[in-house]
């Protein structure tokens, strides 16, 4: 098979190649030849719930050695769980829902791994194929209902195609940008027969990822970078998702580049790194918004110049050239015009542009790099300490990433909390922040912090999650409880829906409509945690809190959940208002930075 990759997982995710010996077909049921298929590909792992069309296929899964299935409360949790194991190990995570509504929970999880390009196959149980499009019980187009939010998805009719689905599904999830697969199995395919074969090709038109940079557009782009005095490395998720890190920490120092890491490419670069400026965006630092905007040459490495980063689009880095490195050709110059286009993986293309790097002579860009510095030096990330005796939610957050250290893992939910936890956690390693990038989920923090503690069961994952949020798939702390995950989830209670709030004190004149989530009073998340069988702890004053993060520390045979009472008035800074320019950012409310540009 010529666009046959090696996969990320270091697995057999893809069918050996042509010519290796097959054992002599056997005669087994769809659901048999499911269930080998998944031990083939090395799946270890399955979240999810059995219902009527898929039922069939868990009667194998029961006496399966090599896979584990974890049933969880919601589809949505075995969606997220599959992704979060998907990021924590940079394997395929995998989930498994009935037909009709079990398959369309697994719509927010597939349309969020699609947004932030995580290796994961669903796999949904459909009606007998005779019935399909007849409306019959539990009935759902699930293939078409996930088309837009699915890299590809499959409709198996006959079991002699459930290996050859299985096999491209693993391949397309885990090759080229990752992404989500979708494999809906009619329920006579599972229950019919088949001469179970495990295929040699896979049969995949149109499908070839490129991942050789093209030697030429190296060569361009060292020529830009070695003419340019304000260049800067935009590093986005692409970075963490090729296993790049040591590759861009190479070229970084070799070429003395600040650098800047998005939301989803937190770790990358190690934060106590001297070069890095922080994070960009509508939340990110004054250094790492004032290095993009000011830059002449933005080397973009698997970012795709997301509104949430690029503000508004029309003033965003206004005197850079572009070097955009994508694996994904409909990235390139999607948002803004790339000047070298570099289509590929990033390790590679990083490690050919080191290459050739090696071979130039790098201007100095010294008032560069002393310019940025002294922006990251005057306009920290920090926050002030509320005066009413109350619960700073920074600190709170900068705590636990101190007491617990960078080799942890850490989700997050979505609002001011994802906003903090970005902020002031420690990351210096890649593959260890796990959130809701690019769809923004709520819910996303319980189930995918029960995925990465699955993955990387010798590794402490906490979550970092909002009252919201928490409430939307708590449910997950149940699987967690009885299936032996052992978590920990910090619930930031602010008693609202924080970042809408925020939105509402800076944008509607302080008219709370409808975020009061009155959680100081329902529900006691301790005893709600204490229900599920988890512990249960608060801390509502400054003195309680690092007693509380070593309490839930020290506890290894059950999830934690520790409420932090904080104050709700806390806000995110700084900010970039939605629809303006970066230009314009904010550290506080009505102040802003002042750039001294002429020291450049
Ligand atoms: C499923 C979903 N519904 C609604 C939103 C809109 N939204 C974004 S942040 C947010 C508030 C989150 O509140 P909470 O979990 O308490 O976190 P906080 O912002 O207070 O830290 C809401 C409602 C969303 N992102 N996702």
């Amino acid at each position: 098979m010529k666009d046959q990759q090696e996969s990320r997982t270091g697995r057999p995710a893809v069918p050996a190649p042509p010519g290796t010996t097959t054992a002599p077909a056997e005669t087994v049921t769809g659901s048999q030849a499911l269930v080998r298929s998944l031990e083939q590909v090395g799946a270890t792992n399955v979240f999810g719930i059995p219902g009527g069309a898929i039922l069939p296929a868990y009667d194998p899964l029961f006496d399966s050695q090599k896979v584990r299935h974890i049933l969880v409360r919601h589809e949505q949790g075995a969606g997220h769980a599959a992704e979060g194991y998907a990021v924590a190990t940079g394997e395929v995570g995998v989930c498994m829902a009935t037909s009709g509504p079990g398959a369309t929970n697994l719509v927010t999880p597939l349309a969020d791994a699609h947004m932030d390009s995580v290796p994961m196959v669903a796999i949904t149980g459909q009606v007998g194929s005779t019935a399909i499009g007849t409306d019959a019980f539990q009935e759902a187009d699930i293939c078409g209902i996930t088309l837009p939010v699915t890299k590809h998805n499959f409709l198996v009719k006959t079991p002699d195609e459930i290996p050859h689905a299985i096999a491209s599904a693993f391949h397309i999830a885990s090759t080229g940008r990752p992404g989500p697969v979708l494999v809906d199995i009619t329920k006579d395919a599972l229950q019919s027969t088949t001469s179970y074969r495990w295929p040699t090709t896979l049969d995949l038109p149109g499908y070839r990822p490129v991942s050789k940079p093209h030697g030429k557009q190296v060569r361009e782009a060292a020529k830009l970078i070695t003419a340019a005095t304000r260049p800067v490395f935009y590093v986005g998720g692409g970075v963490v998702k090729s296993g790049a890190a040591a590759q861009l920490r190479e070229l970084v120092e070799l070429t003395g580049i600040p650098v800047v890491t998005t939301l989803m490419a937190r770790g990358a670069f190690p934060d106590s790194h001297d070069l890095h400026m922080g994070m960009p965006g509508m939340h990110g630092s004054v250094a790492a918004v004032g290095a993009l905007q000011r830059s002449d040459l933005l080397i973009s490495l698997g970012a795709r110049f997301d509104d949430r980063v690029t503000g508004a689009l029309n003033s965003f880095a206004p005197g850079a050239k572009v070097i955009h490195v994508d694996i994904d050709p409909a990235e390139i110059s999607k948002n803004r015009i790339a000047d070298v286009p570099i289509v590929g993986d990033c390790r590679d293309a990083i490690a050919e542009l080191t290459g050739r790097m090696r071979e130039e002579q790098m201007p100095t860009l010294t008032p560069w790099v002393s310019y940025l510095k002294d922006l990251r030096r005057r306009y920290p990330t920090g926050y002030d300490l509320p005066t009413d005796g109350t619960l700073s939610p920074q600190q709170v957050i900068k705590r636990i990433g101190d007491l617990t250290g960078p080799d942890a893992y850490y989700a997050a939910g979505v609002g001011q909390h994802q906003m903090w936890a970005a902020h002031f956690l420690p990351f210096e390693h890649p593959s260890h922040w796990l959130n809701s990038g690019g769809l923004g989920t709520m819910g996303y923090c319980v189930p995918a912090a029960m995925g990465a503690k699955v993955g990387r069961p010798d590794s402490v994952v906490w979550g970092i999650d909002g009252d919201g949020c928490f409430q939307m798939t708590n449910q997950e702390l149940v699987t967690c409880a009885l299936e032996g995950i052992p978590v920990k989830i910090a619930v930031i209670n602010n008693q609202s829906l924080g970042m809408v709030r925020q939105w509402q004190t800076l944008f509607y004149e302080g008219r709370y409509s409808n975020t009061d989530l009155k959680t100081n009073r329902v529900p006691d998340f301790p005893r709600l945690a204490e229900a599920m069988g988890c512990v249960g702890l608060r801390a509502e004053t400054s003195d309680e809190v690092d007693p509380v993060i070593d309490k839930a520390l020290s506890i290894n045979d059950r999830p934690v959940v520790v409420e932090f009472v904080v104050n709700k008035d806390a806000m995110v800074w700084p900010m970039v208002a939605p629809g303006t320019s970066n230009n314009d950012i904010q550290m506080a409310r009505d102040m802003a930075p002042v750039w001294d540009e002429e020291e450049l």
